[in-house]
């Protein structure tokens, strides 16, 4: 058992097992050889259906962030050649044989860029891998189920703290364009800040979104301007703002 690889275990070099061990290379290169041997031995010992985990992903989202662009392929690379973690490898191996290679990059910017092939399922809804391997899917934020609710958990927050201005007719509306009464969501997600160059919400990005930054007071570092929300009232407790967070991590959904 001195050796390492798969030559001398007797076992055919198919692609499913290539695979395998290109996604042990990393970690097993520090390990050193006993390591690599028994995480081979370990790989092959475990049923092939073990991987059929229950994360549900989308194939070619490389980042897992809920969209398919160039931002997939650059994970991808800073991956293969920088060793860049991944949280489902699964979602990176675009043209579904097993291997997370250069070759899923290319599946990535042709059908970007030049109408190739669409990824096969799960695509473009989220999904289970219909191919069994030996890639791991961990965590897939954009496809799990979406516990918080706009109109029940964050809107109440709204209506308690902010539409006193935030209303029709009320100083947040005039002096900032936001009203957080009337159709509150479609004002919010996607939309351009009146005050920073930034989104006023971005699915998944508390950093990027600027309500963000007004109820932290941290408005000014990214362009922004004006006082910390809710102007004259106490700051949101640690709890609301933990549910704000939450709800924008999980995509910002309706
Ligand atoms: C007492 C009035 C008042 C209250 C209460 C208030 N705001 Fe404001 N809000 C304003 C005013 C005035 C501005 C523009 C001037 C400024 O930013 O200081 C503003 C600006 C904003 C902006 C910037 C909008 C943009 O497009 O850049 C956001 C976001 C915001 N408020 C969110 C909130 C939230 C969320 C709450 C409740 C937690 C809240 N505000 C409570 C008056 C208020
Ligand atoms: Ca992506
Ligand atoms: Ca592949
Ligand atoms: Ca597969």
């Amino acid at each position: 058992m001195g050796q390492v690889g798969s030559y001398d275990l007797g076992i055919p070099t198919t692609p499913l097992f290539t695979g395998a061990a290109r996604e042990l290379g990393a970690s097993a290169k520090e390990a050193g050889p006993m390591r690599l041997t028994l995480i081979l031995v370990a790989a092959l010992l475990v049923p092939s259906t073990a991987d059929a985990g229950l994360q549900e992903f989308v194939r070619s989202d490389c980042n897992a962030d809920g969209l398919i662009d160039l931002g997939d392929a650059i994970q991808l690379l800073n991956h293969l050649f920088d060793s860049a973690p991944i949280s489902c490898s699964d979602a990176c191996d675009g043209n579904d044989d097993g291997l997370i290679d250069i070759a899923d990059a290319i599946h990535n910017l042709s059908y970007l860029f030049t109408f190739g092939p669409a990824p096969t399922a799960p695509f473009p809804d989220c999904g289970n891998d219909p191919t069994d391997d030996f890639l791991d899917c961990t965590s897939f934020d954009s496809c799990s189920v979406a516990s918080i609710s706009y109109g029940l958990d964050i809107q109440p927050i709204w209506d308690a703290h902010c539409t006193i201005c935030h209303a029709p007719g009320g100083v947040g509306v005039l002096f900032a364009g936001l009203d957080l009464e009337t159709d509150s969501y479609n004002a919010l997600v996607g939309v351009p800040s009146t005050q920073a160059p930034l989104s006023r919400v971005e699915p998944f990005d508390p950093n990027a979104s600027y309500l963000w930054h007004k109820l932290n007071g941290t408005q000014l570092s990214v362009g922004g301007t004006g006082q910390t929300m809710p102007i004259m009232g106490p700051p949101l407790d640690a709890a609301t703002l933990a549910l704000i967070e939450q709800w924008i991590l999980e995509g910002a959904n309706p």
